[in-house]
């Protein structure tokens, strides 16, 4: 009878909610935690039942998190891979099981064939974007940059080394004079600035490149520390978009950032639905847009917008 009817109506549309396992990095930045929040609201608003794996921003947890995903049987996983090397095994283990794997705002070394689709942003650009910005900024005058890279081995460290340098090419006036990682976190930022400030002579550091904000906002607390203005002695260019960036230059102690958007798991989901639906196979890469934002794009408004968007 009806009941009946219900049932089986229930049963199908349970058969089609989706399980989906996500390895995520871990919440080094708000850039991240935006990132998660965004993910878990794009699931829910597509009725897929995701299954959540924080790595604390190490590889072999990243690794047992997928291997899990695996055991359950889910319908598609999510990765955000901390560095670029070392997947090949757990990501053919996932093609054996038949689990479509998709990159989220990391690349891996991996061949294309062992996942379904990667969704970033163009990781060169962005560095490039804020070497060409800084080339505006100072024109013909001496500048002695300070570089805080991500995290050592990660695809947007080296891509935005490559594209900062790219950006500075044949501006022989402008010099990386030290560079080091900073993990992509506020306290290693700032604790690797002030070795900065120590080893180069008072005065001598004309900007600072930090491959994210937060990065960056660790760093403006110890230029502070060591009496410089940031944003003024020493000019600071990052990449993310969070909003304490957009504080930062509304108080004149930041000057650029390059945008990425936090948003990466929609264009996931959107893949992965086609795909679950009839099979169709989306491209290798899925890239987001990356925007500069300056002083001049009224940060406390911008500030104001994105508050509250779960960074
Ligand atoms: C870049 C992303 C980076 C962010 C950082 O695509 O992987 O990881 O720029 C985050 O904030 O740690």
């Amino acid at each position: 009878g009806a009941s009946l009817l219900a049932t089986a109506c229930l049963m199908s549309s349970a058969a089609l909610a989706q399980t989906v396992g996500f390895s995520q990095i871990g919440s080094e930045s708000g850039w991240r935690a935006a990132e998660t929040t965004l993910t878990r609201m794009e699931a829910e608003e597509r009725g897929i039942d995701l299954k959540f794996a924080d790595a604390q921003q190490k590889q072999e947890n990243q690794i047992r998190a997928v291997r899990s995903f695996i055991a359950q049987g889910v319908d598609a996983i999510l990765l955000a891979p901390v560095v670029a090397t070392g997947w090949d095994d757990v990501l053919e283990e996932a093609k054996e099981a038949e689990i479509p794997v998709v990159l989220l705002d990391r690349m891996v070394d991996s061949s294309k064939d062992l996942y379904l689709t990667a969704v970033g942003s163009d990781l060169v650009h962005e560095g490039r974007v804020a070497g060409e910005w800084l080339v505006g900024e100072v024109g013909d005058a001496d500048c002695n940059v300070v570089e805080l890279q991500g995290t050592t081995g990660s695809s947007p460290a080296i891509d935005r080394k490559k594209g900062f340098e790219e950006g500075i090419a044949g501006h022989d006036n402008i010099k990386i004079v030290r560079s080091q990682t900073g993990d992509f976190t506020r306290a290693k930022g700032k604790e690797v600035m002030e070795s900065f400030l120590k080893a180069e002579a008072p005065g001598s550091i004309c900007a600072l490149y930090a491959h994210n904000d937060d990065m960056a906002v660790g760093a403006i607390q110890a230029i502070k520390e060591a009496g410089l203005k940031p944003g003024e002695d020493i000019k600071v260019v990052s990449i993310d978009a969070v909003p304490d960036i957009f504080q930062a230059m509304a108080a004149g102690e930041a000057n650029a950032t390059v945008e990425l958007t936090p948003n990466m798991a929609g264009p996931a989901f959107d893949a992965l639905a086609a795909f679950w639906n009839d099979g169709t196979v989306p491209p290798d890469f899925i890239q987001t847009e990356s925007k500069l934002y300056t002083q001049a794009d009224d940060p406390q408004a911008i500030y104001e917008q994105k508050k509250d968007l779960g960074y």
